[in-house]
């Protein structure tokens, strides 16, 4: 059984797995009205991830027969400054969610929930991905700079990313 604490915890991070999706889907609209078609593809599959991962915890819940709670999203905003700055909100997002699966992480060994302790070691793991991820492409787009074939030529590479879980 999982403490009345951690359940509560588990549903804001359902919740916020959700709203990191619409964050995503603000960011995949974004990019696409600036003529980034690979960038909007790229966080349209961001956005496909985060349902998953929202869906998976989702699965947990229902499994371990937590009664389900489905807060409102919170709205998310569609305007940013350039490619380079929608990158570095997605990485600064993602490292606040670390954070929040850190936190969870710490409750749940507090409960010495193993089962809930490793469900969550597989989004810890996961968030390393992400962030490494997102640091490359920031990485890239700052070696580019303002260069206009540079930019196209790494929105032709975000183009190719695939849905993968
Ligand atoms: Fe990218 O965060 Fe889900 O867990």
């Amino acid at each position: 059984m999982i403490s009345k604490e951690l359940q509560k915890a588990l549903i804001e991070q359902l919740n916020k797995e959700y709203h990191s999706a619409y964050i995503y889907l603000g960011m995949s609209a974004y990019c696409s009205k600036e003529g980034f078609n690979g960038a909007s593809h790229w966080f349209l599959i961001q956005y496909q991830e985060e349902i998953a991962h929202g869906m998976k915890l989702f699965k947990y819940l229902e499994d371990q027969d937590v009664e389900i709670q489905l807060p409102a999203i919170e709205g998310v905003k569609v305007e940013y400054n350039s490619f380079l700055d929608v990158f570095k909100k997605s990485l600064a997002h993602e490292q606040m969610m670390t954070k929040n699966l850190n936190i969870l992480s710490d409750l749940a060994m507090k409960d010495k929930d193993h089962a809930t302790y490793n469900l969550l070691q597989w989004y810890v793991t996961e968030q390393v991905e992400e962030e490494a991820t997102v640091k490359g492409i920031i990485d890239h787009v700052k070696l580019v700079g303002d260069n206009g074939y540079g930019l196209y030529t790494i929105d032709k590479e975000l183009a190719t990313r695939v849905f993968t879980d």
